[in-house]
Protein backbone atom coordinates (compact mmCIF):
# COMPACT_ATOMS: atom_id res chain seq x y z
CA UNK A 1 0.00 0.00 0.00
CA UNK A 2 1.82 3.04 -0.96
CA UNK A 3 1.78 5.84 1.87
CA UNK A 4 -1.17 8.35 -0.07
CA UNK A 5 -3.25 5.06 0.12
CA UNK A 6 -3.06 4.64 3.68
CA UNK A 7 -3.28 8.17 5.21
CA UNK A 8 -6.45 8.49 3.03
CA UNK A 9 -7.58 5.35 4.52
CA UNK A 10 -7.07 6.62 7.65
CA UNK A 11 -8.53 10.06 6.61
CA UNK A 12 -11.80 8.04 5.79
CA UNK A 13 -11.81 6.18 9.02
CA UNK A 14 -11.69 9.11 11.23
CA UNK A 15 -13.38 11.41 9.34
CA UNK A 16 -16.28 9.50 8.27
CA UNK A 17 -16.42 7.15 11.00
CA UNK A 18 -14.65 7.82 14.11
CA UNK A 19 -13.88 11.26 14.51
CA UNK A 20 -13.82 10.71 18.35
CA UNK A 21 -10.72 8.18 18.43
CA UNK A 22 -8.34 11.32 17.70
CA UNK A 23 -10.99 13.70 20.10
CA UNK A 24 -12.65 15.22 17.26
CA UNK A 25 -16.13 16.48 16.39
CA UNK A 26 -17.26 17.29 12.93
CA UNK A 27 -18.98 20.37 12.48
CA UNK A 28 -22.10 20.94 10.23
CA UNK A 29 -20.98 20.01 6.53
CA UNK A 30 -18.91 17.19 7.98
CA UNK A 31 -15.86 20.11 8.40
CA UNK A 32 -12.45 19.63 10.56
CA UNK A 33 -9.97 22.11 11.25
CA UNK A 34 -6.82 21.42 9.12
CA UNK A 35 -4.40 22.35 12.02
CA UNK A 36 -6.25 20.45 14.73
CA UNK A 37 -6.80 16.92 12.33
CA UNK A 38 -2.39 17.23 11.82
CA UNK A 39 -2.20 17.96 15.51
CA UNK A 40 -4.65 14.50 16.93
CA UNK A 41 -3.19 12.36 14.08
CA UNK A 42 0.40 13.29 15.22
CA UNK A 43 -0.87 12.62 18.64
CA UNK A 44 -1.64 9.29 17.22
CA UNK A 45 1.75 8.61 16.21
CA UNK A 46 0.44 9.10 12.58
CA UNK A 47 1.70 12.39 11.55
CA UNK A 48 1.06 14.02 8.12
CA UNK A 49 2.61 17.00 6.48
CA UNK A 50 0.29 19.47 5.25
CA UNK A 51 1.96 18.44 1.84
CA UNK A 52 0.81 14.68 2.14
CA UNK A 53 -2.38 15.83 3.31
CA UNK A 54 -2.98 18.35 0.08
CA UNK A 55 -1.36 15.32 -2.43
CA UNK A 56 -4.19 13.22 -0.72
CA UNK A 57 -7.25 15.81 -1.16
CA UNK A 58 -6.07 16.57 -4.79
CA UNK A 59 -4.66 13.20 -5.84
CA UNK A 60 -7.25 10.49 -4.53
CA UNK A 61 -9.02 8.04 -6.97
CA UNK A 62 -12.45 8.83 -5.84
CA UNK A 63 -11.95 12.38 -4.85
CA UNK A 64 -13.25 11.16 -1.21
CA UNK A 65 -12.07 14.69 0.60
CA UNK A 66 -12.46 18.16 0.28
CA UNK A 67 -10.69 21.27 1.63
CA UNK A 68 -12.97 24.87 1.82
CA UNK A 69 -12.09 27.58 -0.10
CA UNK A 70 -9.95 29.08 2.24
CA UNK A 71 -8.35 25.89 2.78
CA UNK A 72 -8.35 25.48 6.82
CA UNK A 73 -11.01 22.33 6.87
CA UNK A 74 -11.35 19.63 5.22
CA UNK A 75 -14.18 16.75 5.15
CA UNK A 76 -14.49 13.66 3.16
CA UNK A 77 -17.32 13.84 0.44
CA UNK A 78 -19.62 11.34 1.33
CA UNK A 79 -19.52 7.47 3.70
CA UNK A 80 -19.90 8.45 7.07
CA UNK A 81 -21.66 6.95 9.79
CA UNK A 82 -21.29 9.02 11.88
CA UNK A 83 -24.66 11.51 12.70
CA UNK A 84 -23.31 14.92 11.18
CA UNK A 85 -25.50 16.69 8.97
CA UNK A 86 -23.55 16.80 5.89
CA UNK A 87 -25.78 20.37 4.53
CA UNK A 88 -26.28 18.54 0.84
CA UNK A 89 -28.67 20.40 -1.38
CA UNK A 90 -31.29 18.48 -3.11
CA UNK A 91 -30.56 17.86 -7.04
CA UNK A 92 -32.35 16.36 -9.87
CA UNK A 93 -30.98 13.21 -10.60
CA UNK A 94 -30.53 11.73 -14.02
CA UNK A 95 -33.39 9.93 -15.38
CA UNK A 96 -31.36 6.30 -14.85
CA UNK A 97 -28.87 5.85 -11.62
CA UNK A 98 -27.12 2.30 -10.86
CA UNK A 99 -25.96 0.58 -7.91
CA UNK A 100 -23.53 -2.07 -7.71
CA UNK A 101 -23.68 -4.81 -4.94
CA UNK A 102 -22.77 -8.52 -4.88
CA UNK A 103 -24.15 -11.99 -5.74
CA UNK A 104 -25.42 -12.58 -2.37
CA UNK A 105 -27.31 -9.72 -1.60
CA UNK A 106 -29.47 -9.68 -4.67
CA UNK A 107 -32.26 -11.77 -2.77
CA UNK A 108 -32.32 -9.16 -0.01
CA UNK A 109 -32.80 -6.50 -2.24
CA UNK A 110 -35.16 -8.03 -4.45
CA UNK A 111 -37.23 -8.68 -1.35
CA UNK A 112 -36.23 -4.60 0.59
CA UNK A 113 -35.72 -2.86 -1.50
CA UNK A 114 -31.96 -0.41 -1.04
CA UNK A 115 -31.37 0.37 2.45
CA UNK A 116 -28.76 2.74 3.75
CA UNK A 117 -27.50 0.06 5.57
CA UNK A 118 -24.71 1.60 8.03
CA UNK A 119 -24.36 4.62 6.16
CA UNK A 120 -26.56 8.20 5.37
CA UNK A 121 -27.51 6.83 2.32
CA UNK A 122 -27.48 4.89 -0.38
CA UNK A 123 -24.31 5.29 -2.77
CA UNK A 124 -25.31 5.30 -6.20
CA UNK A 125 -23.63 6.20 -9.53
CA UNK A 126 -24.54 7.58 -13.13
CA UNK A 127 -21.92 5.56 -14.83
CA UNK A 128 -21.91 1.74 -14.98
CA UNK A 129 -18.57 1.15 -14.72
CA UNK A 130 -18.71 2.52 -11.05
CA UNK A 131 -21.37 0.57 -10.11
CA UNK A 132 -19.00 -2.50 -11.61
CA UNK A 133 -16.38 -1.39 -8.95
CA UNK A 134 -18.84 -0.71 -6.25
CA UNK A 135 -20.16 -4.10 -6.18
CA UNK A 136 -16.75 -5.70 -7.23
CA UNK A 137 -15.48 -4.92 -3.45
CA UNK A 138 -17.52 -7.52 -2.18
CA UNK A 139 -17.85 -10.24 -4.28
CA UNK A 140 -19.07 -11.09 -7.61
CA UNK A 141 -20.75 -7.65 -8.54
CA UNK A 142 -24.32 -7.29 -9.72
CA UNK A 143 -25.55 -4.04 -10.90
CA UNK A 144 -29.09 -2.54 -9.98
CA UNK A 145 -30.61 -0.13 -12.66
CA UNK A 146 -33.06 3.05 -10.60
CA UNK A 147 -35.58 4.62 -12.33
CA UNK A 148 -34.41 7.82 -10.39
CA UNK A 149 -36.54 9.49 -12.90
CA UNK A 150 -39.73 8.05 -11.41
CA UNK A 151 -38.70 8.54 -8.38
CA UNK A 152 -37.76 11.90 -8.76
CA UNK A 153 -41.05 12.48 -9.91
CA UNK A 154 -42.83 10.72 -6.47
CA UNK A 155 -41.16 13.12 -4.39
CA UNK A 156 -38.26 11.03 -3.58
CA UNK A 157 -35.46 13.67 -2.86
CA UNK A 158 -31.61 12.89 -4.08
CA UNK A 159 -28.23 14.64 -3.20
CA UNK A 160 -24.89 14.84 -5.22
CA UNK A 161 -21.68 14.54 -3.46
CA UNK A 162 -18.68 17.03 -4.43
CA UNK A 163 -17.15 13.56 -5.62
CA UNK A 164 -19.67 12.72 -8.14
CA UNK A 165 -21.92 10.20 -5.64
CA UNK A 166 -25.47 10.36 -6.11
CA UNK A 167 -27.18 9.87 -2.61
CA UNK A 168 -30.34 8.85 -1.09
CA UNK A 169 -32.48 7.69 1.52
CA UNK A 170 -33.59 4.62 0.09
CA UNK A 171 -34.42 2.62 -3.21
CA UNK A 172 -37.90 0.77 -2.69
CA UNK A 173 -37.86 -2.01 -4.96
CA UNK A 174 -40.54 -0.74 -7.44
CA UNK A 175 -37.73 1.19 -9.11
CA UNK A 176 -35.34 -1.39 -9.06
CA UNK A 177 -34.16 -3.88 -11.99
CA UNK A 178 -31.53 -5.86 -12.81
CA UNK A 179 -29.00 -4.52 -15.33
C1 LIG B 1 -25.91 -3.77 0.37
C2 LIG B 1 -17.10 2.94 -1.29
C3 LIG B 1 -28.85 -6.73 1.65
C4 LIG B 1 -25.33 -2.79 -0.63
C5 LIG B 1 -17.82 2.58 -2.57
C6 LIG B 1 -23.86 -2.85 -0.26
C7 LIG B 1 -19.08 3.41 -2.52
C8 LIG B 1 -28.13 -4.65 1.00
C9 LIG B 1 -23.88 -3.06 1.25
C10 LIG B 1 -19.32 3.61 -1.05
C11 LIG B 1 -29.45 -4.14 1.08
C12 LIG B 1 -23.60 -1.80 2.03
C13 LIG B 1 -20.54 2.87 -0.58
C14 LIG B 1 -30.46 -5.03 1.47
C15 LIG B 1 -28.15 -2.54 0.45
N1 LIG B 1 -30.13 -6.31 1.75
N2 LIG B 1 -27.83 -5.94 1.28
N3 LIG B 1 -31.75 -4.65 1.58
N4 LIG B 1 -29.43 -2.84 0.73
N5 LIG B 1 -27.36 -3.64 0.60
O1 LIG B 1 -20.20 -0.11 1.88
O2 LIG B 1 -22.70 1.09 -1.81
O3 LIG B 1 -14.01 3.57 -1.22
O4 LIG B 1 -22.32 0.74 3.02
O5 LIG B 1 -25.58 -3.22 -1.96
O6 LIG B 1 -17.04 2.82 -3.70
O7 LIG B 1 -21.13 -0.85 -1.20
O8 LIG B 1 -15.36 4.00 0.82
O9 LIG B 1 -22.23 0.64 0.55
O10 LIG B 1 -23.20 -3.93 -0.87
O11 LIG B 1 -19.01 4.63 -3.14
O12 LIG B 1 -14.91 5.86 -0.80
O13 LIG B 1 -25.20 -3.49 1.57
O14 LIG B 1 -18.16 3.09 -0.38
O15 LIG B 1 -16.42 4.12 -1.42
O16 LIG B 1 -22.24 -1.49 1.86
O17 LIG B 1 -20.40 1.49 -0.90
P1 LIG B 1 -21.69 -0.01 1.92
P2 LIG B 1 -21.66 0.51 -0.93
P3 LIG B 1 -15.10 4.41 -0.61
Amino acid sequence: MTRLVKISKFLSYHLRHRPDLLGLELSPGGWVEVNRLLQAAKKHNFSISSLELQQVVEQNDKQRFSFNERGNLIRANQGHSVRVDLQLKPVTPPDVLYHGTYSKAIASIKKQGLKKMSRHHVHLSSDINTAQRVGARRGYPVIFQIDALAMSKAGYIFYCSDNGVWLTEEIPVKYLQVH
